[in-house]
């Protein structure tokens, strides 16, 4: 099992990313301090997308929007919908490197805006990086899986470290950053399985990932990761927008998880017990527990929703078991190719 073998592996690559993390990262943060951008702006597609999101949210919240950013899905940019600033960066996100609409995206703003490019991949001399002004590339995370898990995590760790060591001036803050993130993942793996004993996720037919900035673009991360392995019907909301509507599908086949945060903690407590009053199953991913329903700690000692993507390996987990028990297999994904080339 391709797939499920490579979540696992996640806090040895995680290893590796806070290992390596100086060296890998010394040309891009020597080049965003020469070029001193006035927006760093994220663009991927698909789970790369999702990773943009994150990473955005990210910089804006420990940046203090000092460095504005925006994200964006390769099509936007590449299709012309948007305009840049030619004194910002546009980042490209791509395990593969070789994906059409992110490629063309970089291509396109630096032709017609004169953006400076950056590239965080996983292949060494992909399309992406030779189009990049400067680029990184983890070439120890080298997936087989058609399904993002590992490459997605690592550039979110790597790319989140990055953030902490452009926004924050004292080290130890990105060096303690850097210590713990692989013990979390740890932590996070023991702590599903652990959950898995006492819920048959399995048994769910229908899947709600509810959470706010960051933690959205790993619930959406989540309905990438379920839909691709499971086929089943996932959706995702902000958290306390799931009463507007889209809770009228809660029944007894429903498994909700609330990826919460400390600023909504208690708005988001009583969404979760909405959801479990009306029959469905619940499991907050999260530092804080709930009451009343199932946890999940994450056990990361920070504010900063720096966990973000660690929230997302209990939901990649969740997408291989349920593909097993309908008799799908993760690593042949239906209709879905490793790369999409236009
Ligand atoms: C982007 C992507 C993956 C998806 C599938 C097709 O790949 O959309 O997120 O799971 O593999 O490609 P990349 O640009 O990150 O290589």
């Amino acid at each position: 099992m391709i797939t499920f073998n490579e979540i696992n592996e996640q806090p040895s690559k995680f290893a590796k990313v806070s290992e390596k993390y100086f060296d890998l990262s010394k040309s891009i943060v020597n080049f965003l301090k020469e070029t001193d951008p006035s927006e760093i702006n994220f663009v991927g597609c698909g789970s790369s997308y999702n990773l943009a999101m994150g990473l955005s949210f990210q910089l804006n919240r420990l940046g203090n929007e000092k460095i504005p950013s925006k994200y964006f899905s390769g099509s936007e940019v590449a299709f012309q919908l948007r305009k840049f600033d030619e004194n910002s960066v546009l980042v490209g996100l791509s395990r593969s490197g070789e994906t059409t609409e992110t490629v063309q995206a970089l291509k396109r703003v630096k032709d017609e805006f004169g953006v400076k490019t950056l590239a965080i991949s996983c292949e060494p001399e992909s399309s992406l990086t030779k189009v990049a002004d400067v680029s990184v590339v983890l070439d120890f995370v080298n997936e087989k899986s058609v399904v993002m898990t590992q490459s997605f995590t690592s550039m979110a760790f790597f790319t989140s470290a990055l953030i902490r060591d452009l926004v924050e001036p004292d080290r130890s803050s990105l060096e303690r950053y850097l210590r713990s993130i692989p013990n979390n993942a740890t932590d996070v793996l023991k702590n599903t399985e652990r959950l898995l004993e006492k819920i048959d996720v399995e048994s769910y037919d229908h899947f709600v990932f509810l959470g706010y900035d960051e933690y959205f673009a790993s619930s959406l991360e989540g309905v990438t990761k379920v839909t691709e392995t499971s086929l089943s019907e996932v959706e995702a909301f902000q958290t306390l927008e799931y009463r507007h509507g889209p809770k009228s599908k809660v029944s007894e086949k429903t498994l909700a998880c609330v990826l919460s945060n400390h600023l909504l903690h208690s708005e988001e407590e009583k969404m979760a017990h909405e959801i479990a009053n009306l029959g469905g199953t619940v499991i907050n991913i999260s530092k804080k527990e709930m009451k009343g329903v199932q946890n999940l700690v994450i056990p990361y000692n920070s504010d900063d929703f720096g966990d973000w993507f660690l929230k997302v390996i209990p939901l990649q987990i969740f997408g291989v078991k349920k593909a097993i028990k309908k008799g799908l297999d993760p690593d042949n994904p239906k209709n879905l190719t490793r790369v999409v080339k236009l």
